[in-house]
């Protein structure tokens, strides 16, 4: 029996976003390979975001959403499952915080800090980020991340211009 089949499973939370092409396709399309991987499962899925460009603001409006995942992956191997579905959503990137198709960002795992090059955890940026804390507020508001839950950073966070853009927590199972 391979370790992986032994593994628990873990719960990680995951941000997505994207804004150029058809952004929200491609997330609906993200989390239904997610769920459909063998050592992953999709448990909660945030209200659809229309946010305004953070850190770059000359260029398009994005769609935000995140996710809840229980895995039996590594931290390192959910972040290669998720940048494989990237590519294959033909993820187009040309500069740091410049418009994509699709992001998909770990945010957290378990209760994981590390500050390996290849992935931060829990993610560097997201308690500064009001297109990540609002919809993970959705999901996980009770959430302890640098020692504050996720709807106590949210009081700090600027939602200026964020819009709800699907009520519903199923958008990504019929997009
Ligand atoms: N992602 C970025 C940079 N800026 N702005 C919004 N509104 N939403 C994003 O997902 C986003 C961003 C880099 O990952
Ligand atoms: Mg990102
Ligand atoms: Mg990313």
């Amino acid at each position: 029996m391979s370790t992986l089949r032994e593994a628990v499973y873990r719960s990680a939370t995951l941000g997505l976003g994207g804004n150029i092409g058809e952004p929200v396709k491609a997330m609906a399309a993200a989390l239904q390979r997610l769920d459909g991987h063998d050592d992953c499962r999709v448990t909660a899925v945030s209200r659809l975001y229309r946010t305004p460009p953070w850190g770059k603001t000359d260029q398009s409006f994005f769609f935000n959403a995140c996710a809840a995942v229980e895995t039996r992956l590594s931290p390192e191997a959910l972040l290669d499952v998720c940048l494989s579905i990237e590519r294959a959503m033909k993820r187009e990137r040309i500069e740091r915080w410049g418009p994509r198709t699709l992001d998909i960002d770990v945010l957290t795992y378990d209760d994981v800090i590390q500050d390996a090059p290849r992935l931060e955890l829990p993610h560097p940026r997201m308690t500064e980020r009001g297109f990540v804390l609002l919809p993970l507020a959705d999901i996980a508001p009770g959430l302890v991340v640098r020692g504050r839950p996720v709807s106590n950073w949210l009081l700090d966070a600027d939602a200026t211009g964020i819009e709800v853009a699907d009520e519903s927590g199923d958008w990504w199972r019929s997009a």
